[in-house]
């Protein structure tokens, strides 16, 4: 039993440790607008890019947002981004002057979502017309213009397939995970005095 054990904590060790280097995530390394900057003109597209490549399965955008706050709070994305390789573009719109927020959600290289948010300033050049923005976030229209529930397809057949994979994938590091629970808990179990052959009380 001991050398099971053992055997089991070697084995679960080394999936844990193959596992670790790929949970590193993908970290911002650059961002129009600039996190805590100034923007004086409205650059072509919004851009975040990291230090890996992003995991767009398939072209799916699922699992990224990129959200443009206003001073008054209205949203001022379209919903839409595009991934590629380690960066997230989506479609540049602001209204007044003003502090302006940032949220963005990108999926790392390990299949694992990274989020963060920044300020930075507006100052809108003359002639500028501000865009209105909306009271909630933006979903991206694709299409006919049917309006998604947030999060949901519209129902192509690609984008179930690009679900399904990412569905695999998220299961593939829970199970790395389960794997070091049933390790942990054999070698805790180890080490409680046997119960006795009549005591039946359950944690
Ligand atoms: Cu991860």
């Amino acid at each position: 039993m001991a050398a099971t054990a053992a055997t089991l904590a070697v084995a679960g060790g080394a999936v844990l440790g193959l596992a670790a280097p790929a949970s590193a995530h993908n970290y911002l390394v650059s961002s129009t607008p600039k996190a805590g900057g100034t923007l004086t003109e409205l650059p072509d597209r919004f851009d975040i890019t990291t230090n890996d490549r992003l995991l767009a399965i398939g072209g799916s955008d699922s699992g990224f947002a990129f959200r443009v706050i206003g001073p008054d709070g209205r949203y001022h994305e379209d919903g839409c981004v595009s991934v590629d390789g380690p960066s997230m573009t989506t479609k540049a719109a602001l209204g007044s002057s003003g502090e302006y927020e940032v949220e963005w959600q990108i999926v790392s290289a390990d299949g694992h979502t990274v989020s963060d948010r920044y300020d930075f300033t507006w100052k809108a050049p003359a002639g500028f017309s501000p865009d209105r923005g909306s009271a909630t976030p933006a979903t991206c229209a694709t299409g006919d213009g049917s309006s998604a529930a947030p999060g949901s397809t519209n129902g192509s057949e690609a984008a179930g397939d690009d679900s399904s994979a990412t569905d695999a994938l998220f299961i593939g590091a829970g199970g790395i995970v389960l794997a070091g629970v049933v390790v942990a808990v054999l070698l805790l179990l180890r080490r409680r005095p046997a119960p006795a052959a009549d005591d039946h009380d359950e944690d």
